[in-house]
Order: structure tokens, then C-alpha cells, then sequence
């Protein structure tokens, strides 16, 4: 069978080559030209292990390529970004633009699944789109129209993971109708290992978003801690380790902030969605943004006692060992220190990357520098990012006991 698999970015792109792994025809779709010329020569635009021997190995096997125009197919896989639109509720347009140039190839017979985290009710308007271009189509094949049928199916890897997380995750699938989810179903039976569980397509929009916002109510959790054990002078991590030997405790760790594309925004779309009832998942939401305000007051009042200060900071990445900066906590520290600390000189360490990101290289007080001259040199150690390379480090060496530092991952206790 032939799929479709519409937006090429972290989840289209592992899906398409993991399907073309496994015996479908796969042609992925992507708006942005040299994403498709990039995967048709065998290349990944972006770091994820193992992908990029997958793709080259499906596209010199024949079974992916990639092409701006969306095929005809026997199934559709869309995968493209649902960003914030205005009110923290979710831009759908990506959405649309995947589902009116599906509609165009559509003959009847068609599976159509939604891969994109979305909110309750984006795979019936993914749906309604559809039909609205082809009246001739229909959900159920009443009325002498053919039959489409449309599922979701929330992608639930983990960035970094994401190539063993496809095969071994279990998967959720939620059906327009009974017969799109098992159809859904038999298609990821051809490469996932774990347990498929079929269900309605708001149930499976709405557990994506719950298991991103029960992380972000539990992180909430850890960072509203951290404060109240500063003022009670004593150490959160300490606390949590303790707590959590209780068997029906699991509290997670806290942090400068939550980063990353998916556990910051996804609460945001049950909020939008049922304002009235979502109180604790917005408050968490507002816990966790308020974190990094909280760790520059902690430095800038540290500063304030030195002249010219010379803070290193450690970590950039919204999480530790990785490479992806973007939506980072860590980051956004850096810039706003360096814009409220005019006379400190800023050392970021971040191991991963061999540039600044062109808002931070601006700053001419913001520098690039590796871990061990940064903080030999520093007054002030920020551990924002608790990489592999920090953990590891001989605290002694570092001479951390004749700095002020500043632990936010409790690296450091
Ligand atoms: N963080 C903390 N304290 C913790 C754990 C995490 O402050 O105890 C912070 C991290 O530093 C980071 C942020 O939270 O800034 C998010 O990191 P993460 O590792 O929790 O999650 P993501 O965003 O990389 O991936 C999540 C995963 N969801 C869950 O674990 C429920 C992944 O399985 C999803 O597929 C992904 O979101 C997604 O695409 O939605």
C-alpha cells in the first residue's frame, strides 16, 4: 500500500521511514523545498540517532521519497506543527492546508490519520474540511457517497528516543468511526510492537494532552516546592528523595523552567478548550512559567553585592543532553540576565552547539565558552542544564566552594 505522510519534521519524518522499513510505499510531503531534496539524497534536516541510516537506507531502496505535492495514496498520515494561535488556544491552519490537499486526491476508500498533538475536536474539523471540498465523500457511505474513514493518533515519543520509541511505545488510536480505528490500527501493526488500544477521536486528543499536562502539574508541583524549601532553608532535593520513598509517592524534579515544544504548550489547549474546569492545569502552566523570573531574581540579588560580575552559565538546551535550544528556560535566563545585568560578562556553556543562537551572539556581553574556563573564570556558576558533562565533573577541581553558585537542577547538593 502507498502512505502519504504529510509535514516531514520530527514526527513525519521517523514515521515515513519506519513505514518504508517495513514494507509500505511511502512519499513524504513537506511545504519547504529543501527538506524534500534533503530527504530524496538520503539526508535529515535535523539530529535524531539512528534516523538518518533509515531514511538513507528507504530512500536507496526505492520505498520513500519526497515530494511539495501530496499524491494519490491509500493513507494519509498528517504530521504537521499545531503552534499557538491567539488566547493559547491551538492554530489549526496547518492543519487545514495538510486536509485540502489531501481532499483533492481523495477517491474514495481512504484512510486519513491525524498524527499532529491537537485539541478536542481538530480530527472531526480535520474531517469536516475534507468533505466540506468533497461533498461527494462521506463518513459513513450513506446517501450513495464513497467512504473516507478518519482517525487520530497521538504521537507519544520521546525527542532523542524517537526511532525505538516508535516501535516499542504503546499506541492510542480514536476512530471518527469504529471501522477508521481498526483500519488505523492494522497500519500500525505493521511496525509497533506495543499494545494498540482503539477508543473515540476526542479520547485520544484529550490523553495526548493529559500526559503532557500530568507531567506539567507534577513539575509545577516540584518548582513550588523549591521556593517554599528556600524560604524554610532547606534542600528540595533532599525533600523529594525522601518523599518519594513513600510507594505511592512519585514527585518529579524541579528546574529553571519548563522548555521544549510540547509539555509548555499541550496544557494550554485543555485550557483554551474548557476554560471553566481547568484551573490547576492553568495554574500549573503559570508555576512553571513564573520559574525562570524567579531564578534571575536569585542571580541579579547576587550581582548586585559584586562589581562586574562574571557569571558563567551552564546549559543552554530546554533539557539535559540534547541539542535542541528552542523553547528553552535556560536560554531565555541568559538573554534577560545579560540585558538586566549590563555590567556582568556572561559565559554560556553549552557543549552541544558550536554557536550562539543570533539573539544571545547580539548581546556583546554574552560569550561562548567551554565549561571549565568559564567557570574558572566565573564569580557566579549558574547550573541551568544538568548535562552529562557537568554530573561528571570533579566539583574540587571546579573550585566551586570559592564561587556563589546557584544549583536550579540540584546538581550540585
Ligand atoms: N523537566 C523538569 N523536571 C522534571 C522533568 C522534566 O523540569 O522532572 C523539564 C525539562 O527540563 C524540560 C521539560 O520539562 O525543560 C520537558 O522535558 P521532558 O523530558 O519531560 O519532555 P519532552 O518535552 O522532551 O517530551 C514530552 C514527553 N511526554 C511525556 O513524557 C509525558 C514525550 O513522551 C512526548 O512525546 C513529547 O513530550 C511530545 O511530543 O508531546
Amino acid at each position: 500500500q502507498t502512505v502519504a505522510v504529510v509535514g516531514l519534521g520530527y514526527i513525519g519524518l521517523p514515521t515515513a521511514a519506519v513505514l518504508a522499513m517495513h514494507g509500505s510505499h511511502v512519499i513524504g510531503v513537506d511545504v519547504n523545498q529543501a527538506t524534500v531534496d534533503a530527504v530524496n539524497r538520503g539526508e535529515v534536516p535535523f539530529v535524531e540517532p539512528d534516523l538518518e541510516i533509515a531514511v538513507a537506507g528507504a530512500v536507496s531502496q526505492g520505498r520513500l521519497k519526497a515530494d511539495t505535492t501530496t499524491p494519490q495514496a491509500d493513507v494519509y498520515i498528517v504530521a504537521v506543527p499545531t503552534p499557538f494561535a491567539e488566547g493559547y488556544a491551538a492554530d489549526l491552519s496547518y492543519i487545514e492546508a495538510a486536509a485540502d490537499g489531501i481532499a483533492d486526491q481523495l477517491t474514495g476508500g481512504e484512510l486519513v490519520i491525524l498524527e499532529s498533538t491537537s485539541p478536542p475536536g481538530a480530527t472531526q474539523h480535520m474531517a469536516d474540511r475534507i468533505l466540506a471540498r468533497r461533498p461527494d465523500l462521506s463518513l459513513d457511505g450513506r446517501d450513495s457517497r464513497r467512504q473516507i474513514h478518519v482517525a487520530h493518533c497521538p504521537e507519544r515519543v520521546l525527542p532523542g528516543r524517537v526511532m525505538i520509541e516508535l516501535i516499542t511505545n504503546d499506541r492510542i488510536v480514536g476512530g471518527l468511526t469504529k471501522k477508521a480505528a481498526e483500519l488505523a490500527k492494522s497500519l500500525y501493526q505493521t511496525f509497533c510492537q506495543g499494545e494498540i488500544m482503539l477508543t473515540d477521536a476526542v479520547t485520544a486528543e484529550m490523553a495526548k494532552l493529559v500526559e503532557n499536562s500530568y507531567r506539567d502539574v507534577n513539575i509545577a508541583f516540584a518548582n513550588e516546592l523549591s521556593l517554599i524549601s528556600a524560604k524554610l532553608g532547606i534542600d528540595v532535593w533532599e525533600l523529594i528523595e525522601l518523599a518519594n520513598h513513600h510507594p505511592r509517592v512519585n514527585i518529579l524534579q524541579p528546574g529553571p523552567g519548563v522548555g521544549g515544544h510540547c509539555i509548555a504548550v499541550d496544557p494550554w489547549f485543555i485550557v483554551s478548550s474548557v476554560p471553566e474546569h481547568a484551573n490547576l492545569i492553568r495554574t500549573a502552566r503559570e508555576v512553571n512559567d513564573a520559574k525562570p523570573g524567579q531564578v534571575i531574581e536569585r542571580v541579579v540579588a547576587k550581582a548586585a553585592r559584586l562589581k562586574d560580575p562574571r557569571i558563567a552559565a551552564l546549559g543552554l538546551a530546554f533539557k539535559p543532553d540534547i541539542d535542541d535550544l528552542r523553547e528553552s528556560p535556560a536560554r531565555r535566563i541568559v538573554a534577560r540576565l545579560a540585558d538586566e545585568l549590563p555590567d556582568a560578562e556572561i559565559y554560556a556553556v553549552e557543549p552541544h552547539i558550536e554557536q550562539l543562537p543570533r539573539e544571545l551572539a547580539e548581546r556583546s556581553n554574552v560569550s561562548l565558552m567551554p565549561f571549565e574556563a568559564a567557570v574558572r573564570d566565573a564569580d557566579i556558576v549558574l547550573m541551568l542544564v544538568d548535562h552529562e558533562t557537568f554530573r561528571a565533573a570533579d566539583r574540587r577541581k571546579l573550585k566551586l566552594r570559592e564561587k556563589i553558585v546557584i544549583d536550579t537542577r540540584g546538581v550540585w547538593r
